[in-house]
């Protein structure tokens, strides 16, 4: 079995019950491929490594990817339908933390809650140097969600209690849902002061936040991305907060992790996190839980407990 670098817990956890090789500590991966293709049957997966058609190609004795994530799009799972590979991930059980860090971010960047934290440590406080006045209230924001699946579901229930009113795009409206469904991005931008992303990343979510919408979105727009980088592009979203054009963002994603644009280090409007939405002790623990549970499933040939192929 192969992995990325993953948290210890879930580390210890497969060492215990398998044969793990770290495919990110291999010094020559080619050559590891090559001499392990015949023994590894499972591969670990995350939001930053999964299983390609390159790697699958170089598995022939793959039987499953089991990913240490909700998201899929670093698996190839057209092709994995295609060879019987199956497929697991770790929805659920991260929900309500990706929800509460994106309300965080709300709140982070509307009431500045960093460059207030800044502010203090700095010693500006202290000195009696004024702070600026720039802060903004979060409480009944409309607030636009991208994609109302699970977890977009959670953010629009929390942003309820603080009287935002709800509004989403999706590819269709969902039955029985109450809030308002704009049949297209720009619409939604255009009517909302908080945009967040909590769509699955598809060739068809790339770049859905682009110039157009983030000009719709508008200079006292916020957009919130607790999606994947590349749902957003990125020069664009950078150039519209460098100029103003754009109110501000709060982010857990980049396009190339960890490398973030550093034109936005300097703006007090933008926070920046290390892709930490579903970072927290008990969702990883759990998170990890799933993973060896769906791998044990397998190999003992009983139902998966999170099967996507
Ligand atoms: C994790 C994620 O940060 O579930 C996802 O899709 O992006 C995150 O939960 C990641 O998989 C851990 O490496």
């Amino acid at each position: 079995m192969t992995c990325p670098p993953v948290h210890p817990y879930l580390v210890e956890a497969l060492e215990k019950r398998f044969t793990l090789h770290k495919l990110d500590s291999v010094p020559d991966k080619a050559q590891f491929l090559s001499s392990h293709r015949d023994s590894i049957r499972a591969v670990v997966g995350n939001a930053a490594a999964g299983a390609d058609a390159e790697l699958i190609d170089q598995l022939p004795k793959l039987e499953i990817v089991s990913s240490y994530s909700v998201g899929l799009d670093k698996i190839d799972l057209a092709k994995c339908k295609e060879k019987g590979i199956r497929v697991t991930n770790t929805p659920d059980v991260l929900t309500d933390d990706v929800a509460d860090l994106a309300l965080g971010l709300m709140l982070a960047v509307l009431r500045r809650l960093c460059e207030s934290d800044r502010y203090v440590r700095s010693g500006l406080w202290k000195k009696g140097v004024g702070f600026n006045l720039f802060l903004l209230q979060f409480s009944g924001k409309t607030v636009g969600i991208i994609g109302l699946g699970r977890i977009g579901m959670a953010i629009a229930q929390r942003a309820e209690a603080f009287s935002c009113p709800i509004s989403y795009f999706s590819r269709s409206q969902k039955p029985g849902i109450n809030y308002k469904y704009h049949p297209s991005v720009v619409d939604l931008a255009a009517n909302c002061d908080i945009l967040v992303v909590a769509c699955a990343l598809t060739p068809e979510t790339r770049h859905i936040i682009n110039r157009e919408v983030i000009d719709a979105l508008g200079p006292k727009g916020v957009l919130i991305n607790i999606g994947r980088g590349p749902h957003v592009d990125e020069a664009e979203l950078v150039s519209a907060l460098v100029e103003g054009r754009l109110g501000g963002a709060g982010l857990d994603v980049f396009q190339d992790e960890p490398n973030v644009p550093e034109e936005l280090f300097k703006l007090e409007n933008v926070v920046l996190l290390p892709h930490v939405g579903s970072g927290t002790v008990e969702t990883r623990q759990a998170m990890a839980d799933l993973v060896v549970g769906n791998l044990e499933a397998h190999f003992l040939n009983k139902p998966l407990l999170t099967p996507v192929v």
